[in-house]
């Protein structure tokens, strides 16, 4: 199977199991079960998920273990872009090619459906996968801690903190960016490797690789915010660069940035070469992160 038909096959699971997903239970309030389920299903890229499975394939795992884990990635992920939408973060009012929630149903339903969103991530992994065997509970007891530490304070929110407060310059970019968007990209990949029964070595190498595509995701993404298209990119483009933020553009030039992108390229097809993996779609998923439009 080709990249594009595994990315396509890998999709189309991931939209099964995440429209199983919500509402999590008859007891949930349509009017934020409603609001949760407008931004989850706007028709994102499903990255995380996609490497999250991609990675658990390619270490010759069970894909289904993975695929609660994968979910869980897409509804944190989710969330992180409606509160960072909000008025009192990036006040966007587009997003996924349609209007931000707090613009359809207001500020406190899109807090709401934001922390909901959060919340049933972990609920859902720490119910599935249900087996019986030790082993496997083991394995998602440690994920779970992975994907908690990524979101968290140490991770994605402590990055989105200091991007808030302005304290990134241009010399620590990289690492404001590792925390907020790189951290839960390295957790999708160690995540589905470790549900793929990795061992340790396989399982380094395969966070370092996924290290180098959260940043290389990153510099494209502030390439894509002065060059891309709105309608293509699903949001407002040149934010970033009119509110002077240092962007990888803004402080390395256009052709800077996609030479830094093509670098972090290497390094991780370096890693999952000694892995043996270079011919894997985790690879393959590297290389879609630095080409893509959108
Ligand atoms: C609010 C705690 C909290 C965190 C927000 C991820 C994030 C932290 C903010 C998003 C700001 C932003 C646009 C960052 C650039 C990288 C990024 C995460 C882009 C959106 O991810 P994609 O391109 O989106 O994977 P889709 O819609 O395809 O899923």
């Amino acid at each position: 199977m080709n990249f594009q038909e595994y990315l396509e096959a890998r999709r189309a699971d991931i939209e099964t199991a995440l429209a199983s997903v919500l509402p999590p239970s008859p007891d949930c309030p349509p009017v934020v079960g409603d609001a949760m389920r407008y931004s989850l299903t706007a028709g994102g890229k499903r990255l995380r998920p996609v490497l999250c499975l991609a990675s658990a394939d390619a270490v010759g795992g069970d894909r289904a273990l993975a695929m609660p884990a994968a979910c869980a990635l897409e509804l944190i992920h989710t969330y992180s872009l409606i509160h960072d939408d909000l008025p009192a973060m990036d006040n966007d009012t587009m997003r996924r090619g349609r209007p931000t929630l707090h613009v359809v149903a207001g500020e406190g339903m899109a807090i709401l459906a934001g922390d909901g969103l959060l919340t049933e991530a972990f609920a859902l992994m720490a119910r599935a996968p249900a087996s019986p065997d030790p082993s496997i509970q083991g394995r998602k007891l440690r994920v779970i801690g992975i994907i908690a530490t990524a979101a968290g304070a140490t991770g994605m929110v402590g990055g989105q903190a200091l991007d808030l407060v302005g304290a990134a310059g241009a010399d620590d970019l990289r690492s404001m960016h590792g925390k907020k968007t790189g951290a839960l990209i390295r957790a999708a990949a160690t995540a589905g490797a470790v549900m793929g029964g990795a061992d340790d070595a396989t399982l380094a190498l395969i966070d370092a690789a996924a290290t180098d595509f959260g940043l290389a995701f990153q510099i494209v993404d502030d390439i894509l915010d002065v060059e891309g298209e709105p309608a293509a990119i699903g949001k407002t483009a040149g934010k970033d660069a009119a509110a002077g933020k240092p962007t990888y553009p803004a402080v390395y030039g256009l052709d800077g940035a996609r030479r830094l992108a093509g670098e972090c390229l290497e390094r991780a097809e370096a890693h999952l070469r000694e892995a043996r993996l270079g011919d894997s779609h985790v690879m393959a998923i590297g290389r879609w992160i630095v080409t893509r439009s959108h």
